[in-house]
């Protein structure tokens, strides 16, 4: 019997080797383009929970992590909660995003910084190719789950996109969600 299992239904593990975080607007500071519709919400709001397996030492080579994240729906303005998103610290590994429950898009951006989107849905499988910034915003009205399969040495580039942004947003526009290129920074 293995350590872990998922609920399919909503995606969530359990199992004593099962880690978690929780990202609210309080450490968000700068990710949205509307600062003020940002301070006007309570900066202990939850935007996502992440839920990870991580069966051999960060760096080992060779090895695979598991994951689960589940953003809660809301806007800051005109853009959806999303994930931070980052590179892979080692440009060359990929990743996995499938989705369980929800409505979302996945926002692909390549070292050029051209921005693509795909659309997430129940069932929906995403391959990110070594190279590809990804994050996932949650465009529905319930909450957005995906699980992910990464590299044990791929690492978490958070800097980049801390410092530049994705060239993208994805904004709720006429109650849909459109990929809306940003102003040059
Ligand atoms: C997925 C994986 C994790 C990642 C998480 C949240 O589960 O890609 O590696 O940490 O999503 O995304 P982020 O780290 O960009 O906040
Ligand atoms: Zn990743």
């Amino acid at each position: 019997m293995s350590d872990v299992r998922i609920d399919w239904s909503t995606g969530e593990l359990c199992g004593v080797p099962v880690r978690s975080k929780h990202k609210r607007l309080a450490g968000m500071r700068g990710a949205y383009r509307d600062a003020a519709a940002f301070d006007a919400l309570a900066p202990e709001e939850l935007v996502y929970s992440v839920q990870f397996w991580m069966p051999v030492r960060e760096g080992t080579p060779g090895g695979l992590f598991w994951g689960q994240t589940t953003i809660c729906p809301g806007v800051v303005g005109d853009e959806y909660f999303m994930t931070a998103g980052h590179f892979h610290a080692a440009r060359d590994r990929a990743e996995y995003y499938v989705t369980v429950r929800g409505e979302g898009g996945l926002l692909l951006m390549d070292e050029a910084r051209d921005t693509r989107w795909e659309r997430m849905q129940p069932g929906s499988v995403h391959y990110i190719a070594g190279g590809i910034a990804h994050r996932v915003a949650n465009t529905g009205d319930g909450p957005l789950t995906f699980v992910a399969c990464w590299h044990s040495d791929a690492g978490h580039d958070y800097g980049t996109i801390l410092k530049h942004g994705f060239s993208a947003r994805l904004r709720k526009v006429n109650g849909v969600p459109r990929l809306v290129p940003e102003d040059r920074r």
